[in-house]
């Protein structure tokens, strides 16, 4: 499904881990969702929980961002129309090059060399579809550039975050995903807590190519009128989702 991010400003995070409100037409506002969270994740409650959301929304697009190729199936793949990947710049190493390399190496491996191997999900692909069903998994495979400011959340503890960035560092992370690494996607990643404007501004003044998303904290229209009016593409909406689905409906623009 090819994307015009000009039609999104607004996110929504679902944790695949946590109760989904009862009543899923609060997405209906929503341009996008982001199937992920940072514990408790598994490849089963994720695909129930894209499938849930496909067979409702069937033209609302749905990335998968998982923290482990373990969450991460043929079924996954097929239910869900990019998978998002989040390389931490503020990470460990770990969390910028180690899970992406190790992830490649399985596309990449020979079929006659996976089968039995217990190589997951990739190798099964492989094993069923052959070369074009890997090409088309490539293809959908989408690198965020990720910069975990909130020391206090769950995201900067599986990344190995230790230290945030301060916003000129911020700016100098957003100029090198759009002129060194090329990731489509920069995300400010307050997870958990408002952030403000100071970073989003940061970015922003790099960022032509590149999709600037800021996610954290978001409540209210009002928050997210001043993300939007700071230079970010979208804002991603999550933790109310879960806690607050009326108070969610408030944080479309
Ligand atoms: C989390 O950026 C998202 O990955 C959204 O943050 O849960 O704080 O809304 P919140």
């Amino acid at each position: 499904m090819p994307l015009d991010w000009r039609d999104i400003s607004h996110v929504t995070k679902v944790d695949p881990a946590e109760e989904l409100p009862r009543d899923l037409d609060i997405l209906g506002g929503t341009d996008l969702v982001i199937v992920g969270g940072s514990d408790g994740v598994t490849q089963e409650n994720s695909l129930d929980v894209i499938r849930r959301i496909k067979s409702r929304f069937p033209e609302l697009p749905v990335f998968q961002e998982p923290y482990s190729s373990s969450h991460v199936s043929t079924a996954t793949v097929d239910a869900s129309d990019y998978l998002a990947v989040p390389a931490v710049y503020n990470g460990d190493r770990e969390n910028f090059v180690t899970k992406h390399v190790e992830f490649f190496t399985e596309i990449g491996t020979k079929p006659e060399e996976i089968v039995g191997s217990g190589v997951p999900v990739v190798g099964e692909l492989i094993a069923s579809r052959g070369r074009e069903a890997v090409a088309e998994v490539s293809e959908n495979v989408v690198g965020e550039g990720y910069v975990i400011q909130n020391l206090d959340s769950k995201a900067a503890a599986v990344s190995g975050v230790e230290r945030t960035y301060s916003p000129d560092e911020v700016a100098g992370a957003a100029l090198a995903t759009e002129s060194f690494y090329g990731f489509p996607i920069f995300y400010i990643e307050y997870s958990g807590t408002y952030g403000g404007t100071a970073d989003v501004e940061a970015a922003a003044q790099y960022l032509d190519e590149t999709v600037l998303l800021y996610g954290g904290g978001i409540t209210s229209q009002r928050q997210t009128e001043e993300i939007l009016d700071a230079g970010a593409d979208a804002v991603v909406v999550g933790d109310c989702f879960h806690d607050d689905p009326e108070r969610f409906r408030d944080t479309l623009p």
